[in-house]
């Protein structure tokens, strides 16, 4: 009944003022110049369509919330973000979302959310990004955006001015980890009580990526009837594999590793949206940086339906003739 869809749209939201370094947000535009279209192009039959950047806002002249920097910005930036992946979705497209740092993952999340009630929500990263204000110990909201998201954890914030428009409604019990590696205490704490399937890198060392990755489908999605979103943070991958990006974790996945898993959520025709984030290429040498976004590339294409395998031509069944 699930086919993949083989059209696309893609969004750039270059935003990083949920963390502290500058550069993440040059990101969409340093994947655009890149190739991320012909890249995507290479995907046979694949129709994209590029929404450009989310506006993001400048001033940010409203009060803010004790240890969330920024908060009205990235509240303001992830409101016009969420009605663009809303928008995209409506249009029949896979919303694949270039960051930006990882707080972005509220709006796409959102906007997700608002479409398909049932979606459920991966979460690749070193990080599981579930601190609230009060357990937190940087004040960046991009360690807090799946704590923003989920109900269950509503009763655990103050009021949050700026945020009205963003009701937590999506249940932690949709949500799966994959490549943990530096979790706070209380985030630990968050993921025990919910029992959120969390596939840590010892889990993954100990199981293969395959098996991780289809048990959290399976728990998530007995039936597999439900539309997937992936928030990738390109951190999950080793350090080595990425090592452009902001709080960069050794002993991470390897960029094989974060392939087979897009290529098994793809395969699963239920891909309905994507999340690049915390590529930062201000960060590291003109080395670095190319890896890294080449990782990125690779990704999300194998989310997007390229094969290692290869493709036969076009409609054409022999190898040419003399
Ligand atoms: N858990 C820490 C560190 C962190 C979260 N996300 C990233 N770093 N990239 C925090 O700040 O909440
Ligand atoms: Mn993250
Ligand atoms: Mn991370």
């Amino acid at each position: 009944q699930w086919e993949p869809l083989k059209k696309v749209g893609i969004i750039g939201v270059p935003f990083e003022k949920g963390q502290k370094k500058y550069g993440v947000s040059v990101a969409p535009a340093a994947m655009r110049s890149a190739g991320l279209i012909d890249h995507l192009k290479e995907i046979y039959d694949l129709d994209i369509k590029d929404y450009g950047d989310v506006e993001i806002p400048s001033r940010e002249d409203t009060v803010g919330v004790d240890n969330m920097s920024h908060l009205p910005l990235v509240s303001a930036c992830n409101k016009n973000l969420s009605d663009k992946v809303s928008h995209v979705l409506r249009e029949g497209r896979v919303a694949v979302t270039i960051g930006g740092d990882h707080s972005i993952g509220v709006g796409t999340v959102d906007g997700h959310y608002k479409v398909n009630e049932n979606m459920i929500l991966i979460w690749v990263d070193a990080h599981a990004d579930i601190n609230t204000n009060k357990t937190s110990e940087s004040g960046s909201v991009h360690g807090m955006p799946v704590a923003l998201l989920v109900k269950e954890l509503s009763d655990y914030w103050p009021y949050l001015p700026t945020m009205d428009w963003q009701i937590p409604q999506f249940s932690i019990k949709n949500l799966g980890y994959v490549g943990l590696r530096s979790v706070d205490e209380y985030e630990r704490l968050a993921i025990e009580k919910y029992n959120v399937p969390a596939f840590a890198m010892e889990d993954i060392e100990e199981y293969g990526i395959q098996k991780s990755i289809q048990h959290i489908l399976q728990r998530l999605d007995p039936d597999g009837n439900k539309p997937i979103h992936v928030s990738f943070d390109i951190d999950s991958l080793d350090s080595i594999e990425a090592p452009s990006t902001g709080t960069p974790v050794r002993g991470g996945l390897t960029l094989r590793e974060a392939i087979k898993l897009m290529e098994i959520v793809y395969a699963t025709g239920r891909l309905r949206a994507i999340d690049l984030v915390e590529i930062n290429p201000a960060l590291g040498n003109d080395s670095d940086r190319k890896r890294t976004i080449d990782a990125g590339l690779c990704i999300l294409k194998a989310g997007l339906g390229f094969s290692r395998r290869g493709t036969t031509p076009r409609g054409v069944l022999d190898l040419p003739v003399q």
